[in-house]
C-alpha cells in the first residue's frame, strides 16, 4: 500500500521532528507530497526569477558600469540565469521530485558563489553596493525555491564561509569584513527562524493530513478499512486486472443470525465478535492488491486479485472454518452452536465493457444464494447477468434505509 501507516504517523507526532527529519518512509512520502504541493509555486517563482536576473543585468548596464563588462555578464547570463532555467526544466521531468533538490543545492551554492564573487569584485573597485544582492539571494533561497530548510541551510552557510574566503583574498579591512559578515550572519538567523518554523508547521500539518485521510479510510471498531477505501481499492484492482488480463475474486461475507447474538449476548459482545471476524479476515488478505474491508454492520468485503474460482472457493472455505475455530458461541444461531458466516463469491476476470459495480453485484447475489442455501457456506456466481436485481447486501441495505455505521 502506498500511503503511511496510521501507526507510524501518530508515533512520528508524538517522537516530534526537531532535527526537520521523519523516520525514512515518512520522510519520501512528505517531500514527494510537499514537492506536488508545490510545485506551481516553484515554477512560477523559477520564471520570476530569471526574468528578475535578466532585468537587473540589463539596469546593471545604466547604473553601475562596474561590472557590465564582459566577465561579470557572462557569470550572471552564461552561468547563474541557465542555472535558474535547468532548474526550471529539471521540474518536468519524471522523477523531478528526487532530481530537482538535489540539483537546486548545487545550483544555488554555485550562484550565491557567484553572487558574492561578483559583489567582492566591484568592491576591490570602489562599487560597494553590490553586496545587498548577496542579502537577498539568501532570502530566496530559503524562501522560495520549494528547498527544504537543511538543504538552504547548506547552500547559505557555504556562501557565507565562501564570502568570508574571498574578501580576506581581497585584503578586505577588518572593520568592513566584520561589517559585511555580521549582516550576512543576522540575515541568515533571520531567515532560519522563519524558515525552520514554515518547514516545522508543513510537517505537522502533513502528518494532520495524513492521519485524518487514514481516519476517513477506516472504521472506527475493527480498524480494518471501511468502506470508502473498499471501493476505492477495488476500482484501482478493477482497472490493473483489465490491463493485466488477471482474475479478480470478491468475497461477500456476512455474519449468520447477528442480531439474535446482539439479543441474548449484548451489543459490547457483538463488538467484539466482529472485531474477531474482522482480524480473521484480514489474515487471509496477504498479497498487496488483496483488501479485506468492513463493508457495513456486520458485512465484510474481500478483494483477491489474480485468484481464479477454485481459489476463492478454497480461501472462502478457509475463512468459514477460521471464524468457526473462533469458538465464538452463539446458541440462537439456527447455523450451528458458534458463531459462523456465510460467504458470496464473484469471481471474473474484468473486461473494459464491463464495471467492478457488476462485481459487486454478482458477488451480493451469491452471499443471498449462501444465506438462502441455509448459512454457513459459500456460493459461486461467475456470470455477469444482464439485468441484475439487487442482492442480499442491497436489499438490506435499502431496506434499512440507514447509511452504514462505518
Ligand atoms: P442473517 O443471517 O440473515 O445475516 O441475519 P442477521 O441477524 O445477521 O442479519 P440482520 O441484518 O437482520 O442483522 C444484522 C445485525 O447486525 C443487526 C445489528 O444490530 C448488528 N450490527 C450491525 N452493526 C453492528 C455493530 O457495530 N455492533 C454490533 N454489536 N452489532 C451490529
Ligand atoms: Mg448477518
Ligand atoms: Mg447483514
Amino acid at each position: 500500500m502506498s500511503e503511511a501507516r496510521p501507526s507510524s504517523l501518530t508515533e512520528q507526532l508524538q517522537r516530534g521532528y526537531r532535527a526537520l527529519r521523519f523516520e525514512d518512509g515518512l520522510e519520501a512520502a512528505y517531500r514527494r507530497g510537499q514537492f506536488r504541493d508545490y510545485l506551481r509555486y516553484i515554477r512560477i517563482n523559477l520564471g520570476i526569477l530569471v526574468v528578475v536576473g535578466l532585468t537587473v543585468v540589463q539596469i546593471d548596464h545604466v547604473v553601475l558600469p562596474v561590472i557590465s563588462r564582459i566577465v561579470p555578464d557572462l557569470a550572471r547570463t552564461g552561468i547563474m540565469i541557465p542555472l535558474l532555467i535547468v532548474g526550471l526544466i529539471l521540474t518536468f521531468v519524471p522523477r523531478a521530485d528526487a532530481w530537482y533538490p538535489r540539483f537546486m543545492v548545487v545550483a544555488m551554492t554555485v550562484a550565491l558563489m557567484g553572487i558574492a564573487w561578483v559583489g567582492l569584485t566591484a568592491w576591490s573597485e570602489g562599487e560597494p553596493r553590490l553586496f545587498a544582492r548577496l542579502m537577498i539571494a539568501a532570502v530566496a533561497v530559503y524562501f522560495v525555491l520549494g528547498l527544504p530548510f537543511r538543504s538552504a541551510l547548506i547552500v547559505n552557510l557555504a556562501s557565507v564561509v565562501f564570502y568570508a574566503i574571498v574578501a580576506f583574498g581581497k585584503a578586505m579591512p577588518a572593520a568592513e569584513l566584520t561589517h559585511y559578515l555580521s549582516m550576512l550572519v543576522i540575515i541568515n538567523v533571520i531567515c532560519i527562524a522563519g524558515a525552520y518554523k514554515l518547514e516545522h508547521t508543513r510537517r505537522t500539518a502533513w502528518l494532520e493530513g495524513q492521519m485524518l485521510a487514514e481516519v476517513a479510510m477506516h472504521d472506527g471498531l475493527t480498524g480494518i478499512p471501511n468502506r470508502r477505501r473498499f471501493d476505492d481499492h477495488l476500482q484501482r484492482v478493477w482497472g490493473q486486472s483489465i490491463r493485466e488480463r488477471k482474475h479478480i475474486a470478491l468475497l461477500f461475507a456476512d455474519i449468520d443470525h447477528f442480531k439474535p447474538f446482539n439479543d441474548r449476548y449484548g451489543h459490547q459482545a457483538g463488538d467484539e465478535a466482529l472485531k474477531a471476524v474482522a482480524t480473521v479476515l484480514t489474515s487471509f488478505a496477504r498479497r498487496p492488491l488483496d483488501l479485506a474491508a468492513r463493508y457495513g454492520g456486520e458485512e465484510f468485503a474481500i478483494v483477491l486479485f489474480d485468484t481464479g474460482r477454485d481459489d476463492a472457493v478454497r480461501i472462502a472455505e478457509d475463512i468459514m472454518a477460521a471464524v468457526r475455530d473462533l469458538g465464538v458461541p452463539h446458541a440462537d444461531s439456527g447455523a450451528g452452536k458458534v458463531l459462523t458466516i456465510s460467504i458470496g463469491i464473484a469471481c471474473v476476470v474484468p473486461a473494459a465493457r464491463r464495471s467492478w459495480e457488476g462485481l459487486v453485484q454478482l458477488a451480493d447475489q451469491a452471499l443471498y444464494a449462501a444465506k438462502d442455501a441455509g448459512r454457513n457456506q459459500a456460493r459461486v456466481q461467475e456470470a455477469e447477468y444482464e439485468h441484475m436485481k439487487t442482492g442480499y447486501f442491497r436489499r438490506h441495505q435499502t431496506e434499512l434505509g440507514a447509511p452504514d455505521k462505518t
